[in-house]
């Protein structure tokens, strides 16, 4: 098979959640020296998408998102040591996890994937994460940053409902809030009061860097 043709039949069966034969195809196409990055963004991520867009229009009902999400992060699986180079010096501490009442965590996993790629030390708390764990988390692990996830505008308010929370821990102030997931926009996030919104993972990277290097050099080491 040609890369164009891999690309179209693992868009293909991802769609149609075959996790199998999507990890068949994965290994094949890195086999044949396709960069795992183009796996993702011109094959994995837009067929999530469209599995979304079949869901709004009714064609697609929970199972089959569940199925395609299954076989987008079986790929996942084999990608992530590739995409997250262990040799880099870590450069920062982030606690992650999606917000209570969700269980969205593809995208989230692609950040984590990205960041660790990018040198920084990931602690994922995983999905349905109450504020009081992402507190007690802040406490154990004392991150630079912690990232909060939501994929649901019902669960957006969890963002309020987390920062609410160390605040009144007294907690507010010593870590980078960022905040992200499909419906998430930069007014939102203005509007809770996070630190950092990005819109996918490579840019998540860049913001988190970003914020990290305005924040050290503001507080003295
Ligand atoms: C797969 C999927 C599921 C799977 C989830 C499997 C899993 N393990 O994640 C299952 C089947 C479980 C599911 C369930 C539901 N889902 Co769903 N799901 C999806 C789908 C198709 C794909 C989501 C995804 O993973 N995308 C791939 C990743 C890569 O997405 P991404 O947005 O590009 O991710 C990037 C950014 O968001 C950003 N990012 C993500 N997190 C963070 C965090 C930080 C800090 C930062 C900075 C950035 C960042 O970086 C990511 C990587 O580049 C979406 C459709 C869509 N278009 O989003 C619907 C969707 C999110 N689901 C939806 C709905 C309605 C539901 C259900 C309520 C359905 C139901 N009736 O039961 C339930 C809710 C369950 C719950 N309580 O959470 C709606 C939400 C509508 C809304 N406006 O709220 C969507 C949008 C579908 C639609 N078009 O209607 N779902």
């Amino acid at each position: 098979m040609t890369p164009e043709q891999i690309l179209q039949e693992m868009y293909d069966q991802t769609m149609v959640g075959n996790g199998p034969k999507v990890l068949e195809l994965t290994h094949q196409a890195l086999d044949q020296g396709m960069e795992p990055q183009t796996l993702l963004f011109d094959s994995l991520i837009p067929a999530l998408e469209e599995v979304g867009a079949r869901f709004e229009r009714g064609d697609y009902f929970v199972p089959e998102m569940l199925v395609a999400g299954k076989a987008m992060a079986g790929s996942m699986e084999v990608l992530r040591p590739l995409l997250a180079d262990t040799g880099v010096e870590t450069i920062g501490k982030f606690v992650m996890g999606t917000v209570k009442g969700d269980v969205h965590d593809i995208g989230k996993n692609l950040v984590n994937i990205m960041l660790e790629g990018a040198g920084f030390e990931v602690i994922d708390l995983g999905v349905q994460v109450a504020p009081e764990k992402f507190l007690a988390a802040i406490e154990e692990h004392q991150p630079d940053i912690v990232g909060m996830s939501a994929f649901l505008t019902t669960t957006m308010p969890m963002f309020k409902a987390n920062i609410n929370t160390l605040e009144k821990a007294g907690k507010r102030d010593s870590v980078i809030i960022m905040v992200g997931g499909a419906p998430v926009t930069q007014e939102y996030a203005d509007a809770v009061g996070a630190d950092g919104y990005a819109a996918d993972a490579s840019a998540t990277v860049k913001r988190a860097k970003a914020l990290l290097a305005q924040r050290r050099a503001k507080v003295p080491a």
